[in-house]
């Protein structure tokens, strides 16, 4: 993510799965917090993002 509209396009994209209720996302230091739900996998959330072109690189 290298500005603002990375942010907000990552922000919806997380938002748009389902059983994710409040999303934190950082670009200075490059993560975001989910806040869920509902059980949802860690993959579910990666493919989210990658499908907007991003890339997730770690699972903490
Ligand atoms: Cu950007």
């Amino acid at each position: 993510m290298t500005c603002e509209h990375c942010v907000r396009t990552v922000k919806n994209a997380l938002y748009s799965v389902e059983g994710v209720s409040e999303v934190e996302v950082s670009l200075q230091d490059q993560f975001a917090r989910v806040v869920l739900e509902e059980s949802v996998s860690f993959e579910t959330l990666k493919t989210a993002v990658e499908s907007f072109g991003y890339k997730v690189v770690d699972e903490v």
